[in-house]
């Protein structure tokens, strides 16, 4: 592997990979001085685990799984978001129990955040220097964090409406 990064935190390894069949499972040893670990999918260890049990697995990779992107994204910026904690640009919408902003957050609590605010901050976004917003999911689930979604064809009400996230996903020029 090569490190191709680091910062005050990390250093960011990379190394590029083609699998000789349709299956690859993989780890990693680790050593520095006289130390060596090997962290898999279940955990680190001192003794090299034995395969195939707990490695990191792609159990079957067929063609249309590779996934090549697109040409924009090598250069783009990405800002993640989580809706309900960015910015509440609807109040009507909030869920029962919306905390105040700013307060504490809880596990299971909702800030009322949602597409709007979102909308709202897109310039702002621009002057970040950020070119591409990727959204944690936005349909209809209980959750704040909506990952339990229950139906992927409806945006999740108290984010708003699917004509609300195609404002936030428009593309923007300066
Ligand atoms: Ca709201």
């Amino acid at each position: 592997m090569e490190k191709i990064a680091s910062d005050g935190l990390f250093d960011y390894w990379e190394c590029e990979v083609k699998p000789e069949r349709k299956r690859f499972s993989y780890g990693f040893k680790m050593e520095s001085g006289g130390d060596r670990v090997w962290m898999i999918e279940s955990g680190i260890f001192g003794e090299e685990p034995y395969p195939p049990g707990g490695y990191y697995e792609m159990p079957f990779i067929h063609e249309i799984d590779i996934f090549t992107p697109p040409e924009w994204t090598k250069s783009a910026v990405f800002y993640q978001i989580m809706p309900d904690r960015f910015a509440n640009g609807d109040p009507s919408n909030d869920p029962e129990g919306t905390l105040p902003w700013g307060g504490t957050p809880t596990r299971e609590g909702h800030f009322g955040g949602d597409l709007q605010g979102i909308v709202d901050r897109l310039d702002y976004l621009t002057e970040l220097g950020v070119t591409a917003v990727y959204l944690t999911p936005v349909f209809e689930a209980p959750s704040n964090h909506k990952y339990d979604t229950i139906d992927y064809r409806k945006v999740d009400p108290h984010f708003g409406d699917a004509k609300t996230l195609k404002k936030a996903g428009r593309r923007r020029t300066r």
